[in-house]
């Protein structure tokens, strides 16, 4: 019995000096618990890359952070999220810089027309961006990733091939989206994408201005029968976290979060990039959504209608003492 008693002590001590030697700390599951709050529904891109965060985050602090994650606006909505986190309502918040643009000049800059071909060019541009300007705007967070979506389409119920279509439309967008419809002649709607769903129901829109996968994600398709390919504006997201908590972390975990800025931004606009084309295979196959592309006369029309939006941006933000045409210089740089 004592002989039974000394082994299992002898093996205990054992297993934990084997822990100890591997992690230098006893470790002890989800010792530290983080609540990270995102807007949008759970099968949306912004959560879908929240999951894999969390994953990658338990599985390399092997398992002493736990991550809960809130999708669908249950611990915070689209536009607390920010003060939401200063204020340590949640620890980490997903936000979408576009929701408000006179908050973010900077890194809204990327949703100027510049030509952002894809997401995943777009979030490596963000990123390089904001570490190049550390906006004050963050001053009071930690930033853990920043990504975009991929370039914006028209999804409409009524087919639109002119500009004389977009003629009053009701459309809805957001931020630096909705200038480019104002300058197409539609009437902007401006409301975070959650509340796009009832608007498209009740048809207080007539459609919307987004990257593709929303017809899929959201099943967008089943009201929108027409997408006019017009592969214009992205938006920004940043993914933030409170300060002091962040500052609390113990440098090992810390390091974690700080490797995975990076990857991460490219992850989430691999992933993106990629949910577009199945979302328009669904659309074709599924729902029988007609594409329509522009014809090079017409195209030429619609863009020539969005040149002033970068001479105008750079001319406010100059006169509010930011560095605009480096800015401008910079982004283009970027998606090179
Ligand atoms: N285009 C922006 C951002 C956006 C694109 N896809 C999603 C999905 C869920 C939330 C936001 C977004 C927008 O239209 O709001």
């Amino acid at each position: 019995m004592v002989k039974r008693s000394i082994f299992s002590t002898t093996l205990f001590l054992f297993v934990l000096a084997a822990c100890l030697a591997v992690f230098g700390t006893p470790v002890t599951a989800g010792t530290i618990k983080l609540n990270y709050a995102n807007f949008p529904p759970a099968p949306t891109f912004p959560c879908v890359q929240m999951e894999r965060w969390k994953v990658e985050v338990e599985k390399r602090t092997n398992g002493q952070v736990a991550v809960n994650t809130f999708p669908g606006g249950t611990l915070l909505g689209a536009k607390g999220m920010l003060d939401g986190v200063i204020a340590g309502q949640a620890d980490i918040g997903n936000i979408c810089m576009a929701y408000q643009p006179g908050r973010f000049i900077v890194t809204n800059a990327t949703s100027l027309p510049l030509g952002i071909p894809d997401a995943k060019k777009g979030s490596m541009a963000l990123l390089k961006l904001y570490e190049k300007y550390q906006p004050k705007e963050f001053e009071d967070v930690v930033v853990l990733t920043m990504f975009t979506n991929a370039p914006g389409n028209v999804m409409t119920k009524v087919p639109v091939k002119t500009l004389a279509d977009m003629k009053g439309l009701d459309l809805r967008a957001s931020g630096g989206a909705n200038q480019i419809l104002t300058a197409w002649g539609a009437n902007p709607v401006g409301m975070p994408m959650p509340q796009t769903v009832e608007a498209l129901q009740k048809g207080t829109v007539k459609g919307l201005f987004s990257s593709l996968e929303v017809m899929k994600d959201f099943k967008f398709a089943e009201n929108c029968k027409y997408v006019t390919m017009t592969e214009t504006v992205i938006y920004p997201f940043a993914v933030i976290m409170n300060k002091q908590k962040y500052n609390s972390l113990p440098d090992d975990v810390k390091k974690v979060f700080m490797d995975l800025k990076e990857e991460q931004a490219l992850w989430t606009g691999t992933y993106m990039d990629d949910q577009i084309q199945k979302a328009i295979a669904w659309s074709k196959d599924s729902n029988n959504v007609e594409f329509i592309s522009l014809s090079p006369d017409e195209k030429a029309k619609w863009d020539s209608k969005l040149e002033f939006i970068t001479e105008k941006w750079i001319t406010d933000a100059k006169a509010k003492g930011f560095p605009a045409e480096e800015i401008v210089k910079d982004i283009k740089a970027f998606i090179q």
